[in-house]
């Protein structure tokens, strides 16, 4: 099964996606997610470059050595560019190798060790009447947990928070689904720390009794807090129950870690922007989060991320894979695979992509009654419709930032 061709398709169908399209000379076709957020050509420029042509004529059979060959042979090695190209071939060489077997993806993982996986979705609101809205049409269309995001009082626009974005692209698009807008320029939203740590522990209580005690709750503080806030909050949630709580302080500073662990037990969920076994390191070995974040599409594909699911069990560590809307159905299809097979799966995000990217990309995966399954055609259960890809060219989009009041930059 020798590598003919290796296309990177860029389509902007609701959001842009970049995908990897390996065939081989028996014309099986793989497909593979590099999608990186706001930072799309240049993952499409890394993969076009300097890795497609490397794949011609290698056995599409050989899923490590070629991992090992584009992770030690590049010599520059993780960072999100590269590790998302790498993804991208790793699972488009998995799809191939399941379709040549004639069987889903799943089944070459070990097989499914569950019937189906837990998904959760972002209900947001920017006050408790919005919020509840939210959840209750996100339990109508069927899910078993969910996220909570809300708007604090003073500020205007802030992270995961359904809102008028700025751009008049986008004015009127639900900003918990898309946070990422079409614009040349990244636009600004507001950060007080201090405001956020006063409102949302109120919140969580008005949830609770809303809703009740059962309704698995997250929550996402987005890389926003110092360690000592972090553990404030922590603390703070205790009473609620949460599922977990995200991204509490930023993820470069893993030591901290230790000083939130210690004065709080609402469990931890980290990853999103970490892409390597490495990075996981010190936060698996001593046992500082309780969920691994990361995305299949950002973290060196299958092959990697069940390496460090896999080393992640020894600790009771289990996964909750990132899977927002910049996750293509090609990256979460990948996600439901591995999800599917590994034993310490936890829980997947969730959010549904529009209907344009649906007629991109078909696809086996189901939800149903808040369950995922990704199907049982043979590979990813995942086409291409490169015609249809064809009438969404690239369109400038970036994530949005914050400033302080004062002005300052602060982690968005
Ligand atoms: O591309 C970045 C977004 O996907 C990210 O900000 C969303 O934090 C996020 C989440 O938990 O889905
Ligand atoms: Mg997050």
């Amino acid at each position: 099964m020798k590598i003919e061709r290796a296309e990177v398709i860029v389509t902007s169908p609701d959001r842009n996606f970049v995908t990897l399209k390996v065939t081989t000379d028996d014309g099986l076709v793989g497909l593979g997610d590099a999608t990186l957020n706001g930072r799309e050509l240049a993952v499409a420029s890394y993969l076009a470059d300097h890795v497609a042509p490397l794949l011609i004529g290698r056995d599409a059979h050989r899923i490590e050595d070629t991992w090992q060959f584009l992770y030690r042979g590049g010599y520059w090695r993780r960072g999100p560019v590269t590790m998302a190209a790498i993804s991208a071939v790793d699972v488009a060489l998995w799809d191939l190798k399941a379709k040549a077997a004639n069987l889903p993806l799943y089944q070459l993982l070990g097989g499914a060790s569950r019937t189906g996986l837990l998904a959760y979705g972002h209900a947001s609101g920017r006050d408790l009447p919005e919020l509840f809205d939210s959840v209750r049409s996100h339990l109508e269309q069927g899910y078993r947990a969910i996220r909570i995001q809300t708007g604090v009082p003073g500020l205007r626009a802030i992270y995961g928070i359904a809102s008028n974005p700025t751009s008049e692209a986008n004015k009127g698009v639900r900003y918990d689904h898309e946070p990422a807008q079409r614009a040349a320029r990244p636009a600004e939203e507001d950060w007080d720390s201090r405001a956020y740590l006063r409102h949302v522990p109120g919140v969580f209580e008005a949830v609770r009794n809303e809703f009740g005690p059962e309704l698995p709750l997250l929550h996402d503080a987005h890389h926003r807090l110092t360690p000592t806030q972090a553990a404030q909050l922590g603390k703070a949630l205790e009473p609620y129950d949460l599922f977990w709580l995200e991204d509490c302080t930023p993820a470069e500073n893993q030591e901290s870690l230790r000083f939130v662990r210690q004065h709080t037990t609402t469990p931890l969920a980290i990853g999103e922007v970490l892409n390597s076994i490495w990075d996981y390191q010190t936060i698996i070995t001593e046992r500082l989060i309780d969920y691994v974040r990361s995305a299949v599409t950002h973290t060196g594909g299958i092959t990697h991320l069940k390496r460090i699911m896999e080393f992640a069990a020894l600790y009771q560590i289990k996964s909750g894979f990132h899977g927002p809307t910049d996750v293509s159905p090609v990256g979460m299809a990948a996600a439901a695979h591995l999800g599917l097979a590994i034993h310490n799966f936890g829980i997947q995000e969730y959010m549904k992509h529009g209907a344009r990217t649906d007629a991109v990309f078909g696809q086996t995966f189901r939800f149903t009654d808040g369950l995922i399954h990704p199907g049982d055609e043979p590979g990813l259960g995942v086409s291409l419709d490169v015609d249809e890809a064809g009438r969404y060219p690239y369109q400038t989009a970036y994530l949005p930032y914050n400033r302080l009041a004062d002005g300052t930059v602060h982690d968005w």
